[in-house]
Order: C-alpha cells, then sequence, then structure tokens
C-alpha cells in the first residue's frame, strides 16, 4: 500500500513533485487474509498523523515462490531519555559493528530530512549512496511471519508492553533486513511525529529499540541499510525488495537493558 497527498503548492505543476508520502505498508499474507489487510491498509492510510491521504495504490500479487525460513531478530530495549542519549547510542552501535562515521553522518543527515519512502543503502566506510533512485530509496517488500510465530512473537512482546502492528512489522522488517549476508546494520527512524522510538538492528546485536531517539512532533524520519564494500548493490536490492522470506521462529524478547550488556554479551 502507498499513500500520499497532494501538497498545498501553488507554484508546483501537477506531477510526482508535489504529491507528499503519508504511509507506506507491504507483507506476505495467506490469501484468506488479503480483505482484512487491505482494511487495515487503508484505515492507516486515511488516520494518518502525517495527514489525510488523498490517494492510495494497492497491489496485490500472487507469490508463487516458496518462502525462505528465516528467524526473527532478538530485541531488547536501550535505557535512553533524550535524542542526544538516543543518537549517541546508535552511533556507539554502528561504529562497533565497523561502520565509519561518514557513513553513520550520511544516514543521520537524510533521516534528519525525512523525505524519503524506501531507505538508504550505504556502504560502511566509504558512506557511498548506492540506492539507484536516492529520492525514492529502496523499499522492502515481500516479508512476513507464519501463524505460530506471530502468537509467539506477540505473547513475548505483551509481557514488555509493547504488541503493537508498529514493533511487530518492524520487527520482521529488520529480521528481513538482517538475513541479508551482505548488510551490517539498519538504522530506523519513524517519519510518524509522534512516534520516537527508533532502532539500530545488526545480526551482531540484534534488534536494539531506542526510545526517544528524536524529539516529539518532529518529522524526521528514514532507514538507513549500511552494507558491504565492493558488494554488487543489485543483488542486495532484489533479495530486499523481490525475495519472500517469513519468519517462522522467534528469539529472546527482553525489556531495557544497559548499554555495557549489550557490548560486553553480543547476541552472536
Ligand atoms: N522499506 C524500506 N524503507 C522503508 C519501508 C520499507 N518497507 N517502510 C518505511 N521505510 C522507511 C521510509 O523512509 C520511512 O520514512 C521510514 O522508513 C520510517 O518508516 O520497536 O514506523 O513506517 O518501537 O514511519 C520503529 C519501531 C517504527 C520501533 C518504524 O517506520 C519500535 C516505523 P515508518
Ligand atoms: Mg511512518
Amino acid at each position: 500500500m502507498r499513500a500520499s497527498k497532494t501538497a498545498n503548492c501553488k507554484r508546483s505543476a501537477v506531477g510526482s513533485q508535489n504529491e507528499i508520502h503519508i504511509s507506506g505498508a507491504e507483507g506476505l499474507y495467506e490469501a484468506s487474509e488479503i480483505q482484512k489487510i487491505v482494511k487495515r491498509y487503508i484505515g492507516r492510510a486515511l488516520n494518518h498523523p502525517k495527514g489525510k491521504a488523498d490517494k492510495i495504490i494497492i497491489t496485490i500479487e500472487d507469490i508463487k515462490q516458496k518462502p525462505k525460513e528465516i528467524s526473527a531478530l532478538p530485541v531488547a530495549t536501550v535505557n535512553s531519555r533524550t535524542p542526544d542519549e538516543g543518537k549517541d547510542i546508535a552511533i556507539k552501535l554502528l561504529q562497533s559493528l565497523g561502520i565509519s562515521k561518514r557513513a553513520i553522518n550520511i544516514a543521520f543527515e537524510l533521516i534528519k530530512k525525512s523525505s524519503m519512502r524506501g531507505a538508504a543503502i550505504i556502504t560502511v566506510e566509504k558512506g557511498d549512496r548506492l540506492e539507484p533512485d536516492n529520492e525514492r530509496g529502496v523499499r522492502v517488500s515481500r516479508f512476513g511471519i507464519n501463524k505460530s510465530a506471530l502468537k509467539a512473537l506477540s505473547l513475548r512482546l505483551s509481557k514488555l508492553g509493547i504488541n503493537t502492528d508498529t514493533v511487530k512489522e518492524a520487527i520482521i522488517l529488520a529480521s528481513k533486513v538482517a538475513s541479508c549476508e551482505h548488510v551490517v546494520a539498519e538504522l530506523c527512524v519513524s517519519d510518524d511525529p509522534f512516534y520516537t522510538t527508533g532502532y539500530v538492528a545488526s545480526k551482531k546485536f540484534g534488534y536494539l529499540r531506542i526510545p526517544n531517539i528524536k524529539h516529539t512532533g518532529s518529522k524526521s524520519g528514514g532507514r538507513a541499510f549500511f552494507i558491504k564494500e565492493e558488494i554488487n548493490v543489485e543483488g542486495i536490492i532484489n533479495y530486499l525488495e523481490r525475495m519472500p522470506v517469513i519468519i517462522g521462529r522467534v528469539a529472546s524478547c527482553r525489556g531495557i537493558i544497559l548499554t555495557d550488556e549489550i557490548f560486553n554479551c553480543p547476541y552472536k
């Protein structure tokens, strides 16, 4: 689903220029779930904090290929109380994964601007932007979770008081992204002005939620995938956009943990 609204700007001509992205959503579902999911997506597009959409595009495709089954990343929340603290923790995590300051700065700059519909692909050392369309970014799709894993995940998240669609969708998306062998880490900040928890996800540390990574009311948001240098980016994009991947098992879900615990005992 892709929802947008026309900007209130007299000067701009009709076209993609004055279309503001409101909300997007995608997933891998059973045919019997289509009605329910479409209804949910439309509700989201029409009741979004970024404004009411005036155009909603829904694409439904029959996926013949059997999905690749993966595990969800383990989940934990770091203790951060302000955007400065949150950003600091994100930077420490990303640096400890071997990502250069330059690459990290590029990611935070584009999140500050917040104009993309998808994610930027940034190389870990040089900080090169490799997505073919820098305005749009790469949109991860074809990710889902099977019924028993969803039940287990919902139960674990309920115990922590975070069993929401936003959290679950982000965990599923991040788990698919992390399952791509050339992706080292993902940084995410929601573009919803009232959703201030972001995350850093990686194979090494799992899915680490970072509360207060931005100020309430801020329109900043975006995603960056940090990838190894010298890797064919088309293969990565094809995996992220087109390879059906389903979560079949969940991992641990912990509440707030100290930064030291993360660094002293990484997941893998
Ligand atoms: N593929 C690539 N990039 C995407 C996708 C996608 N499927 N969906 C969204 N993005 C990018 C896009 O640039 C958005 O502006 C940005 O990410 C943020 O998207 O555990 O809600 O849908 O509590 O606003 C994190 C949950 C929520 C943290 C993230 O992202 C938690 C969220 P949003
Ligand atoms: Mg959003």
